[in-house]
């Protein structure tokens, strides 16, 4: 079995300082966390970006920033930065960390309802999406959140709409509103993805750690993290993503699974070696 692959999905666009103090907006507090969260055993940075006083955006400027501060503490660290942004944006609002040519990005896959808000995902900006990464040579990371998704980015594939294969897939369970975390439904995600596709699942909420303890031994990866999850275990808030992705290097060791570096992942994702 290939090694475990973990990534660290670190600030994202919803969860907030007001939820967990650690949450980090400015640009030292964000590599604070990625540094921690990269010696805790992450091969892969999932990157947000806020504004100092918490508000989320795509501003490419900030990505660059970012992105900047962290590529100098972390020369080797995979960063896959969203396209996703926050519900409500608009598609060329989200678009923009890939003009700075990242290796990866995420590709959502569908439209879905998130909490109480929608995460629109048309077949048109899709098609933008899957066209800028292609033109950008950047391999999308497939966040799918339902079933529908995973069948409609396939066919988008096929059809040379979207990057092909060898694909990696993020299925991300338990949002409010979509698929719920079960070892059953993942199950059944991981069945459905072509043969050399590599796979990541993301539990939310109090699914986190069930669903890394699932894909662990199925040879799946898991990304863990704050915008994520905020909780080491019942009631118990963790201090850093660096205690959640711990918690993961944990399972691992104890499932008999060795855990990545990121030029390990690199390998196996498939992506070129990192010009320095
Ligand atoms: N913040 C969510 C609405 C992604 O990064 O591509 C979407 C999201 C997905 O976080
Ligand atoms: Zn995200």
């Amino acid at each position: 079995m290939e090694k475990l692959i973990i990534t660290a999905a670190i600030c994202g666009a919803e969860v907030t300082k007001e939820q967990n103090p650690a949450v980090p907006y400015t640009v030292e507090e964000m590599v604070k966390e990625a540094k921690a969260a990269h010696e805790a055993g992450a091969a892969i940075l999932h990157i947000h970006v806020r504004k100092d006083d918490g508000t989320p955006t795509q501003d490419r400027e900030r990505f660059r920033e970012v992105m900047d501060a962290i590529r100098k503490e972390l020369p080797d660290v995979i960063m896959i930065p969203s396209t996703g942004g926050a519900a409500g944006m608009s598609p060329e609002e989200r678009l923009q960390p890939t003009e700075l040519f990242p290796e990866m990005a995420t590709l959502d896959c569908g439209t879905c309802n998130f909490g109480d808000d929608i995460f629109d995902n048309t077949m048109p900006t899709m098609r933008a999406f899957g066209k800028r990464m292609l033109e950008n040579n950047i391999k999308p990371e497939y966040e799918c959140f339902e079933l529908g998704h995973l069948d409609t980015i396939l066919t988008m594939a096929k059809k040379g709409e979207v990057p092909g294969a060898p694909m990696q897939f993020n299925f991300v369970l338990g949002v409010n509103g979509c698929t719920p975390a079960t070892a059953e439904n993942l199950a059944f995600f991981v069945k459905k993805i072509p043969a050399g596709s590599t796979w990541t699942v993301t539990g939310v909420g109090r699914g986190a750690f069930p669903m890394a303890a699932a894909a662990i031994p199925m040879g799946g990866n898991v990304r863990v993290g704050f915008e994520d999850n905020i909780y080491l275990g019942k009631g118990h808030k963790a201090a850093s993503n660096a205690e959640l992705v711990e918690k993961v290097v944990r399972l691992a060791k104890e499932l008999g699974r060795e855990v990545a570096t990121s030029a390990e992942a690199r390998e196996i994702l498939s992506l070129k070696p990192l010009k320095k």
